[in-house]
């Protein structure tokens, strides 16, 4: 019995020393003094023994059981320490070392352009207005002078939702809504998507982006247009810019005009941006025609307006010299980045 029990604290010393994990530890203790363990068989066995020699025995158990305790609180701790250390090392950190780059997203050239065409509007004293792209036919079409027959409401060249409710052609529905809920003097620009049924080509997009402007109040005439377009013009395009007015259409203006502005490339003496011609063709323009006036509810005896439009996609593609529409709805981040 004796060297049984000399033999299970060897053996224990032994495990212990080479347990490599706490887990491997327990299942030492568990082996030695565990309810079915080595040590506590010893215990069990010694029922048969003289009273003698099982006080002699007892002792030297609960001595062998106490040593192996202790050993197994030192390994225990030894191991914890060993664990934390690990774990300590593997979660080190290297305060010296380089930042990992992360990449900051730019803005889309048409937002840059947006943004640019609404400093100058607003510097004039002009106000920001926003209306929804789905909108209802009257305010698209009816409002806007372009009556039933009009060629423009063509389902062919409109996204009908249905009979009364489509995707505006143009952001000049929002200047009714402002006509509607305002009074001269109405100073607005509106920029925002607009939705034509056209195939995709290098100057064609179904979705586009357009900038409006209107001004009503007393007195208000085609000087004040030329005077206000000629001024963003310049601010737009460059000091330099010169401007010039040709007589066009629109169902909404009367008069109406567009206004080419001189080649902010060559100067005038023409060159691939302006096709030789010197001038580039910029927005559409004109005097609110008194009959959208009255639908807004505004005297026609005492107030006069202007309003403008342009498209963002091409003023884009001019001063950047982007030959390619869709270039712009690719969401190539080599070609975006190019606009910082
Ligand atoms: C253009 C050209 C000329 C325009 C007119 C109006 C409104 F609602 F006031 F009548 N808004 N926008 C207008 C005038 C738009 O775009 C080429």
């Amino acid at each position: 019995m004796k060297e049984a029990l000399q033999q299970i604290l060897e053996d224990a010393k032994k495990r212990l020393q080479e347990a490599q994990s706490l887990q491997e530890a327990e299942d030492v203790r568990v082996k030695m003094l565990g309810k079915k363990g080595q040590l506590t068989s010893i215990l069990k066995s010694m029922g048969g023994l003289s009273p003698e020699e099982r006080k002699e025995l007892g002792m030297q158990a609960n001595k062998a059981k106490g040593e192996i305790e202790a050993m197994l609180n030192r390994t225990f701790e030894q191991l914890k320490e060993k664990a934390q250390e690990a774990k300590f090392k593997a979660e080190k950190i290297d305060v010296t070392e380089p930042g990992k780059e992360f990449k900051l997203g730019t803005k889309h050239p048409v937002t840059i352009t947006i943004e640019e065409i609404s400093k100058v509007f607003k510097s004039m004293g002009f106000t920001l207005v926003e209306g929804p792209e789905v909108e209802t036919v009257y305010n698209n079409f009816d409002a806007l002078n372009a009556g039933p027959n009009h060629p423009a409401r063509d389902w062919t060249d409109t996204f009908y939702i249905n009979d009364d409710v489509l995707l505006r052609t143009q952001t000049s529905p929002v200047q009714v809504r402002t006509l509607k809920s305002q009074k001269p003097p109405i100073r607005v620009f509106a920029p925002g998507r607009c939705f034509r049924c056209d195939t995709p080509d290098a100057t064609h997009s179904p979705m586009f982006h357009q900038v409006e402007g209107l001004v009503v109040d007393e007195g208000i005439t085609m000087a004040d247009l030329k005077g206000v377009l000629d001024s963003f013009a310049k601010q737009m395009f460059g000091e330099e810019t010169r401007t010039k007015f040709r007589p066009h259409h629109f169902p909404f203006t009367e008069p109406s005009a567009e206004m080419d502005v001189s080649c902010f490339k060559c100067g005038g003496k023409g060159c691939r941006v302006c096709k030789g011609s010197g001038w580039i063709e910029i927005l559409g323009c004109g005097m609110v025609h008194p009959s959208v006036l009255k639908v807004g509810g505004i005297d026609t005896e005492k107030y006069t307006g202007f309003a403008f439009g342009m498209g963002v996609e091409r003023v884009a593609m001019l001063k950047h010299e982007i030959d390619d529409i869709r270039l712009l709805y690719e969401n190539d981040m080599r070609f975006i980045e190019q606009f910082k």
